[in-house]
Parts: structure tokens; C-alpha cells; sequence
């Protein structure tokens, strides 16, 4: 499959074999307490308004801000967090203004690198960008210098910002002590994408939780502390999404991993419905039933106000947190 995306003024033509977004998500049956917000998603372009990053490692079909809002207010879901995806580089254009465009009901995530101007760190802070993301994975960055980073950590620090590191389970025992060793608070990707074929007590998830529990300080943005989102059981799960007729259940392999988080560490758990999905290539996820997987994990109502309201205020609108 190949199409193009985005008008005449930049006509990009979407990596094969890529998957849109789903068209019509179901609405889920799963309530979302009042508040609720989705701590991780993105936008893409429209590449005709935002282009691509020549650096990309993948192009996207367009998922703008006014589809991001529409699927907000479908879902039940009351803020966002838009968190800059690679194919974006580090020109954070199109995330910010879907943040301004949301008129306080969303926060932003910026790639930068390591020159920016502290004038422009605060133009982005002043927006409503509230960390850097920091990306790991080899197949969507060509390098990640820690030097580099470190920098990065060091000059949003002063901001009250955080730092969003994204990897791979196996890279973590290489990379704990560079992330222990940052001035921000660190909020964790997608579970540090455990391999879920292994045991949800075995040594690879301990080594993740432990890593958490030992960099855990007050919490607070502008505090020490780790934050983990339990997000992406559709790019981590190997049995995959239900059956055509809706009745087995989404992502169970996730399941055991994102419980214990959520048991473990009720106070620093985040939920995100990582909306548009990029590089999904088996299938695309109905993003009401990514909703739908939430009790499964935060089992009862305390855990998931927690998970989806208390939590991320207290990261994301600390000045509107009641706690
Ligand atoms: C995610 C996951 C991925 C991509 C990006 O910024 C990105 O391109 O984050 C991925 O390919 O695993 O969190 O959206």
C-alpha cells in the first residue's frame, strides 16, 4: 500500500504498508471518571501544514489536532498530553499547536536538542510544554548521545520539567544508571515495553520495578520520581486484540504487567491511549476499547481515579491538583 498525505503545498507518501487510525472507534462501555486524562498520544501534520522531519524514520498518514479532539471527546476523556513523535524531529510546530488549540485541556512533550535557547524553552513552557522526550528505540532515532541529554535534562530542569524516556526492556540494564543520574523527574514509556512472553515475576519486569521503586522520591513534578504509563497493550501483546465477534477480551497478556504496576505504584501510574498508533503493522486498535481495558488494570475506583485524574494532574496541572 502506498497513498499520499497532505496537500499540494507538501505531498508525502506514508511508509508502506501503514496502518491508519481507526474510523470509528466503539464507545466504551468503561465510564471514565470526570477529568479523566490521556497522558500519552500525538499528532501527525497535517504534513500540508506541519511537514515531515527529513530525519523520519517512518511517514504517517495526517492525524491532526481536530481529529485528536474529536476521539477526546468521543472516549470520555477530559485533557491530553501531546507527546512529540519522531516523525515530528525536533520540530515541535505541530504538537504545540494542538496544545494551544486546546485551551489548557492539553499539555505537551518536546523533542529539543541540546542548543536550544533558553528563550525558546520558554516560548514552548509558556505554551504549555511541560517535559522532553527521550528516545532510545534504534528504529525511530539514528543515535541518543547521553552527553547530549544530559544537557537537555540539565537546562529543562529549572523549568520544573520532566524527562519521558522511551525504551526497550533489554536496554534498561545499560541505561538505569544514566536515567538514576538525571535532575528531572522521569516518566517511564509504555511500561518500559516488557517483553510480555516472559514471566510478569521474572527477572526482566523486576528489574523494571525495582528501578522505579529506588528512583522514587516525593512524586511531585519539580520532585525526584518516576512515573510509569501503562500504555500500548496493542504494541506490547502478543495474543492480540478480540475475536471479530467482541466478546474475548483485548490485550490479556498485558494485563498481569499493568496490574502490578498499578498495585505496585498507585500514586505514580499513568494511562494513555497512544492515539494515532504509529508503526502498529498487524492491526489498528478500536480506541474505545483501549478504554475498555483500563478496569482491568486499575481494578477499582480508587486506582482509577488515581491512574487517570490524580496522577497526571498532579504532573501535568499541578496548580489545579487537589492533591
Ligand atoms: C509511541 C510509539 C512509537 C513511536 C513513537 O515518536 C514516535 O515515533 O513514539 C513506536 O513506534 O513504538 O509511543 O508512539
Amino acid at each position: 500500500m502506498s497513498s499520499t498525505t497532505g496537500g499540494p503545498a507538501a505531498a508525502f507518501t506514508k511508509t508502506p504498508g501503514w496502518l491508519d487510525w481507526y474510523p470509528n472507534p466503539s464507545r466504551p462501555r468503561f465510564a471514565l471518571p470526570p477529568g479523566a486524562v490521556d497522558a500519552h498520544c500525538h499528532v501527525f501534520g497535517p504534513g500540508a501544514e506541519f511537514p515531515y522531519a527529513p530525519e523520519r524514520k517512518y511517514t504517517p498518514c495526517d492525524a491532526g489536532k481536530d481529529r485528536l479532539f474529536a476521539l477526546r471527546d468521543h472516549l470520555g476523556v477530559s485533557r491530553n498530553v501531546v507527546v512529540q513523535a519522531t516523525c515530528h524531529g525536533a520540530d515541535n510546530s505541530a504538537m504545540v499547536d494542538a496544545v494551544r488549540a486546546a485551551g489548557g485541556r492539553a499539555r505537551g512533550v518536546a523533542t529539543v536538542r541540546p542548543d536550544i535557547a533558553d528563550a525558546e524553552l520558554r516560548r514552548l513552557d509558556a505554551a504549555g510544554v511541560r517535559g522532553v522526550r527521550f528516545n532510545f528505540l534504534k528504529r525511530l532515532v539514528d543515535s541518543a548521545p547521553k552527553d547530549d541529554l544530559r544537557a537537555i535534562a540539565e537546562k529543562v530542569a529549572p523549568l520544573g520539567w520532566h524527562v519521558v524516556i522511551y525504551f526497550e526492556a533489554a536496554d534498561l540494564a545499560e541505561l538505569e544508571g544514566f536515567f538514576g543520574s538525571l535532575p528531572t523527574p522521569l516518566v517511564v514509556d509504555h511500561m518500559g515495553r516488557p517483553d510480555v512472553r516472559k514471566p510478569v515475576d521474572g527477572e526482566e519486569f523486576d528489574r523494571f520495578l525495582r528501578f522505579v521503586d529506588r528512583n522514587s522520591g516525593d512524586g511531585g513534578s519539580g520532585g525526584r520520581g518516576v512515573w510509569v504509563k501503562t500504555s500500548c497493550p496493542e504494541r506490547l501483546s502478543v495474543s492480540g486484540p478480540p475475536a471479530l465477534d467482541g466478546e474475548s477480551q483485548a490485550y490479556q497478556d498485558v494485563v498481569p504487567f499493568a496490574r502490578r504496576v498499578v498495585r505496585e505504584f498507585p500514586d505514580r501510574v499513568l494511562w494513555g491511549s497512544d492515539w494515532p498508533h504509529p508503526n502498529l503493522t498487524g492491526h489498528m486498535p478500536d480506541d474505545g476499547l483501549l478504554v475498555d481495558w483500563i478496569p482491568w488494570i486499575a481494578e477499582t475506583a480508587e486506582q482509577q481515579r488515581k491512574l487517570l485524574v490524580d496522577n497526571p494532574m498532579r504532573l501535568y496541572w499541578p496548580e489545579e491538583s487537589a492533591g
